[in-house]
């Protein structure tokens, strides 16, 4: 297995941000792109490839599945995205069927591989990613609502007036409607949040952390019905759980997991803070909840159980 090859199948916004960003990172040596669509591989190869003299060194192809057979990881971003309007779980049959043909290709060329899911609906495809490769599921892993968690520390951070990397705060449960917040355990640098507005003196009753729930939860649909897609936030969250895998950093992350029988749940991926290192998942850990992020998460599970009983195999 070579550590410093990583591939991407689907270069699309996503995947083509997403590359962009990993070539900038110097994490890799090789970096291999597949899309169906062989020319806009090409192409997105070809670009990055003329932004090396300035960036790290790093060789950008347009490969094939074969090309896979060393890669120490496979980021998957293929597949439709969201239309303005258009549910995440509103993809998931057009999205199932494409993983139905990418999977077998690429667990016939590795095996050892860790594949980190990013198309959506993500929780759905990291499940089915798991079914369909028969890797152990600390080798299947998917951005879950890292982007979410990101989302909701730069408004509270913005609301706070502070840095929000200085906000400590999860987005759980599905990457989608039924995500929640984990207010119960957040805080900015140790200080609760009923501590920490005493002393900032800004407004932060329950109508607040509503209303940043409410708009991150729907931040996808806004940024997509003024731009079309979603690429940048994603691009450096993939680029984050990347870090964390390949520098082996136990980063505590909110990725899409197996939990086994964490918060009472089995067989299905869902967001959940865990630890991140050069093995995939190491750890599902198991935040304290109150008694409503408790209730939300379960009906979040039940959705995506729902969703899972739905799937063509
Ligand atoms: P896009 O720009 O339409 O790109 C998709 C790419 O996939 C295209 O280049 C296609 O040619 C390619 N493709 C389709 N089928 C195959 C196949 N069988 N084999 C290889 N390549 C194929 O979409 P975009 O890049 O905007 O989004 C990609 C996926 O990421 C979508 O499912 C989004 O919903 C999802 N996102 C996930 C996010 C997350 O937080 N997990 C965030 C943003 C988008």
């Amino acid at each position: 297995m070579n550590l410093r090859k990583c591939a991407i199948i689907g270069c699309g916004f996503v995947g083509a941000t997403t590359a962009f960003a990993l070539t900038q990172s110097g994490l890799f040596s090789e970096l291999i792109l597949i899309d169906q669509n062989r020319k806009k591989a090409l192409g997105e190869a070809m670009d990055l490839s003329h932004s090396v003299p300035f960036g790290k060194p790093v060789e950008v192809v347009a490969g094939d599945y074969p090309d896979l057979a060393d890669c120490a990881l496979v980021i998957i971003t293929a597949g439709a995205g969201q239309a303005p309007g258009e549910t995440r779980l509103d993809l998931v049959h057009k999205n199932v069927t494409i993983f139905q043909s990418i999977i077998p290709q690429i667990t016939r060329y590795n095996q050892e591989c860790i594949l980190l899911v990013v198309s959506n609906p993500v929780d759905i495809l990291t499940y089915v990613t798991l079914k369909l490769s028969g890797f152990p599921a600390k080798r299947v892993i998917g951005s879950g609502t890292v982007l979410d968690t990101a989302r909701l520390k730069f408004l509270l951070g913005a609301h706070f007036e502070v840095d929000p990397r200085n906000v400590h705060a999860f987005m759980i449960g599905e990457h989608g409607d039924t995500e929640l917040p984990v207010y119960s355990s957040a805080n900015v640098s140790g200080i609760d949040f009923d501590h920490f507005c005493e002393s900032c003196q800004r407004r932060c009753d329950q109508e607040v952390l509503r209303t940043i729930y409410e708009e991150v939860k729907n931040s996808a649909y806004q940024v997509i019905e003024n731009k079309g897609a979603t690429y940048y936030a994603i691009a450096l969250a993939v680029l984050r759980i990347v870090e964390a895998l390949m520098r082996d950093e136990h980063s505590v992350l909110t990725v899409s997991v197996l939990p086994e029988g964490h918060y009472e749940l089995n067989d299905l991926c869902i967001g959940l803070p865990a630890i991140v290192g050069q093995g995939g998942i190491e750890k599902v850990l198991d935040v304290p909840l109150d008694a409503d992020e408790r209730d939300r998460l379960q009906k979040s599970a039940a959705q995506m159980k729902k969703v899972i009983g739905e799937i063509r195999w």
